[in-house]
């Protein structure tokens, strides 16, 4: 990693490199320099995003847009609020191919902390904090590519879990909780592709979102301030709700997307309030009443998507996440579709908690 690191315009002498993160794409690391700041080492995973150079054209769009726009609203402390790559030393792009793998490097953001879990108070700056990105992103001149195309288009998920199970790669599809499971999604199938209709009939429009907000994505300082957004691969246009729904659909399950103690998944509704209520104070400005209404349908839609994700890819024999044991992608759908029915039975409470706000 040391040779790799070379190739980057960094400051000071590189020292130890250690595994940071819990991500299950990218393979990140931490590199600790003597003089210069530390920096975050990263193997992009170039299976999955297999355009690298849209890839990080896209963030270097939006981290220098967001840069600029700290700047200009006298922002002292830019170098912990946005995250900035590092260029080559041979040419300004800011990312290195050695043969076989990419890698990016950026800086390390000092006395910050990622957490898996939040209370109500974390979650209502969480929702200030993304619906500040979505609006400081708003005006954003380049034209952004999507590093996965359709990324969170649930016509294309079906689509995916039908061929999955067709394809039978795993010889995993016939077993009778497999069959149960991909029984128990089609009923809700139609309902949840319902974002996809609403943008062909020109109601619902597609804005730059993260798609990825899961709350480790977020760091914080040491007070419970969200300091910036991080992961920015899925940076991409699509609908609203994959912000407000991906990070309700970790932060608001009382356990992990992978406890395999499905009768502890349940919805925190208190976790809703707080993030929506700092949600809708930074974004209400940009939002379309066809949005805001939506807001409860892309609590439930997350969960359910991801399910089906997990659920195509234990079908599919496990290709695409990281999994640490055989059964890990059908214990996570497992805790998705519980955490989705009990998000539905909330249905009218999202709904009467939206309405006074
Ligand atoms: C992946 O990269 P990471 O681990 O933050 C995935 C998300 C899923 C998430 C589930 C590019 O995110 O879409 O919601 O795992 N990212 C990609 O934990 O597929
Ligand atoms: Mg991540």
């Amino acid at each position: 990693m040391k040779t790799i690191l070379e190739n980057f315009r960094l400051e000071g002498n590189v020292g130890e490199v250690l595994p940071l993160g819990s991500g299950l794409i990218n393979d990140t690391y931490r590199v600790m320099t003597d003089e210069g700041p530390n920096y975050v080492l990263q193997r992009i995973n170039h299976a999955i995003f297999k355009d690298v150079e849209l890839l990080q054209n896209n963030i270097e769009a939006v981290t220098s847009h967001i840069r600029a726009k700290l700047e200009a609203a006298g922002e002292q402390d830019v170098r912990r609020k946005v995250l900035k790559f590092i260029p080559l030393k041979s040419e300004d792009k800011t990312w290195w191919f050695d043969g076989t793998s990419y890698w990016r490097v950026s800086e390390l953001i000092e006395d910050s902390m990622t957490i898996e879990t939040v209370n109500p108070e974390y979650s209502y700056y969480a929702g200030r904090a993304f619906g500040n990105f979505q609006s400081m992103l708003a005006d954003i001149p380049a034209q952004l590519g999507e590093t996965i195309p359709d990324f969170h288009n649930m016509e294309l998920r079906a689509r995916q879990l039908k061929e999955a199970m067709a394809a039978d790669a795993a010889g995993r599809a016939s077993m009778e909780e497999v069959q149960a499971i991909y029984a128990k999604m089609q009923e809700y199938m139609d309902e949840m592709c319902k974002a996809e209709q609403m943008h062909r009939d020109g109601i619902l429009p597609k804005r730059v979102c993260h798609c990825d907000t899961k709350v480790s994505n977020m760091l914080f300082d040491k007070s419970g301030e969200v300091l910036c957004v991080i992961d920015l691969d899925t940076v991409m246009p699509s609908f609203i709700f994959s912000d407000y729904g991906d990070f309700l659909r970790t932060a608001a399950n009382k356990v992990a997307e992978d406890c395999p103690e499905i009768d502890k998944v349940e919805f925190d509704i208190e976790i809703f309030k707080a993030f929506t209520k700092g949600y809708l104070e930074s974004a209400s400005s940009f939002l379309t009443p066809v949005e805001k209404e939506n807001l409860p349908y892309a609590v439930a839609l997350f969960p359910f998507m991801q399910a089906v994700r997990f659920f195509a890819d234990y079908v599919n024999g496990d290709t695409y996440y990281k999994i640490a044991y055989p059964e890990h992608n059908l214990v996570r759908t497992r805790n998705q579709m519980a955490l989705f029915h009990s998000v539905m039975a909330h249905k009218a409470e999202m709904e009467a908690f939206i309405a006074t706000l």
